[in-house]
């Protein structure tokens, strides 16, 4: 009987098909159970060995079936490892990761070079008033220097910030010199829009203010930047010009290879000069002098990475876009 219920013990593939095994050995009916019961009917010589005999076989029986539980729990956790296991050879699923705009890039750096010349970086309001954005920074009412920022005006009689220059008058207004703080920020004009001009565009506006602060500073500042941003060797040109709130005034240039046409040529950059007497009073300064700066932040990005049509920038193309990941 052994040697059969072993058999069927081991053959038992679940729980559930074990469980008929015992229940047919050992249950109320069982081989065993039955056997056991026929003990009465002997000779108590006869009962005492066969009991013995019996027993030994009971408890042979309970150990295989312990043993067999053992084996089939034991199976059951082996099965669900196999089926959990990740296979990390396989190959992933590759998930496209987002990256900066060319003009955020562009920005950082940009930042990050001027903090490294010990500028503070402010920001202003892109909503402004006439009088912040003209009448403090010295264009006259009807001054047709007004003509040369074509301006959105609010329905209210407020405008979009046309540069960040007003800025440096709401700066000037809260703090006391001397001081060294760059303005990066979104301006509007109303232009017709074209290879090299946007309606809505960046700027980055810097403005410097001390006891003895000189036109070699500026030079300097700009040459800094330019050496920063473009590598040493990169060609720079002032050449006079009019901002009502600079005196002297100058726009700057960089000499560049359009990507398109290949031709040298220079790229004007941005407006610079000192600050004109008429914007310290405006603000209440006496007995110091400072410079501004202020560029178009696509046209440096433009330089930089070869772009040639500002409208690429603001296409929203994700083809033309990828093509400047990571690259400032
Ligand atoms: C100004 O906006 C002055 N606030 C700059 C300045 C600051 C002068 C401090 C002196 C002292 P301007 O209008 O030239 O200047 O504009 C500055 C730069 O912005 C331009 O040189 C150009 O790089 C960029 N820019 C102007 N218009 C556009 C446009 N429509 N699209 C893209 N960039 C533009």
């Amino acid at each position: 009987m052994l040697e059969e219920a072993l058999t069927r013990i081991a053959a038992a593939q679940d729980h559930r098909a074990l469980q008929d095994v015992r229940v047919a050995y050992l249950g109320k009916k069982g081989h065993l159970t039955e056997r056991l019961k026929a003990l009465g009917a002997l000779t108590p010589d006869e009962r005492r060995e066969a009991g013995r005999a019996l027993n030994e076989l009971k408890r042979a029986l309970e150990g295989a079936f312990d043993e067999r539980v053992r084996a089939l729990d034991e199976a059951v956790v082996r099965a669900q490892l196999e089926g959990e296991r990740v296979d990390v050879t396989l190959p992933g699923v590759r998930t496209s990761a987002g990256a900066h705009h060319l003009l955020t890039q562009v920005t950082h750096k940009l930042l990050d070079v001027f903090r490294s010349l010990g500028y503070e970086v402010v920001v202003g309001p892109e909503l402004e008033d006439d009088h912040h954005n003209f009448t403090a920074l010295n264009f006259p009412p009807e001054h047709p220097a007004r003509d040369t920022q074509d301006t959105f005006w609010t329905t209210d009689g407020r405008l979009l910030r046309t540069h960040t220059s007003p800025v440096q008058v709401r700066y000037m207004r809260e703090h006391r010199p001397p001081f060294r703080v760059v303005v990066p920020g979104k301006v509007f004009r109303n232009e017709a829009v074209d290879a090299t001009h946007e309606a809505q565009f960046h700027q980055l506006e810097a403005l410097v203010v001390g006891e003895r602060v000189t036109m070699a500073d500026l030079r300097g500042a700009i040459t800094a930047m330019a050496t920063a941003l473009l590598g040493s060797g990169t060609r720079t040109r002032l050449q006079p010009t009019f901002f009502p709130f600079v005196e002297p005034g100058a726009e700057f240039a960089v000499w560049w290879t359009h990507p398109k046409t290949g031709r040298e040529e220079w790229l004007e950059l941005g407006g610079c000069g000192m600050v004109h007497p008429n914007v310290f009073r405006a603000v209440g300064y006496e007995g110091v002098t400072g410079f501004a700066f202020g560029f178009g932040i696509e046209r440096l990005a433009m330089v930089t990475y070869g772009v040639a049509d500002i409208r690429d920038l603001y296409r929203g193309d994700v083809r033309v876009l990828e093509q400047f990941r990571g690259m400032a």
